[in-house]
């Protein structure tokens, strides 16, 4: 384990214990670091949510086609970039589904399958 990558998983450990605060119902996460999504494939209820963190100081727009829009896109800013302070999050939530992130300027980079079941029963209020 690099530097950065250490350095980058105790920025994590405090943005989780500020997000576990905030959204109870988001239960998993997707980072970007060194242009490198991780992890590469995760299952979630669809009551649940998934926040995508940029760690990278780049810019990274995902793309990830769905059934109302087969270019629909998320922009996440690099961290350190004017009025970014902390990296960049963006909670997301799906229908029942399989979704498949890549990111839109960075073709080369790996790539991130999201798979949402139905929920059984009624999504807890926040
Ligand atoms: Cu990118």
């Amino acid at each position: 384990m690099n530097l950065k990558t250490n350095f980058s998983l105790s920025i994590l450990s405090v943005i989780f214990v500020g997000l576990s605060a905030i959204e109870a119902l988001a239960t998993e996460t997707v980072v970007i670091v060194n242009s490198t999504f991780s992890p590469e494939y995760i299952e979630i209820d669809s009551c649940n949510s998934i926040d995508f963190i940029n760690l990278d100081p780049v810019d990274h727009r995902l793309i990830y086609p769905t059934e109302k829009n087969p270019r629909q896109t998320v922009y996440l800013l690099g961290w350190g970039m004017i009025g970014m302070p902390n990296p960049h999050v963006e909670n997301l939530i799906f229908d029942p589904g399989t979704y498949v992130f890549k990111c839109l300027p960075h073709p080369w980079m790996n790539s991130v399958k999201v798979h949402v079941v139905e929920s059984m029963g009624n999504c807890p209020t926040p």
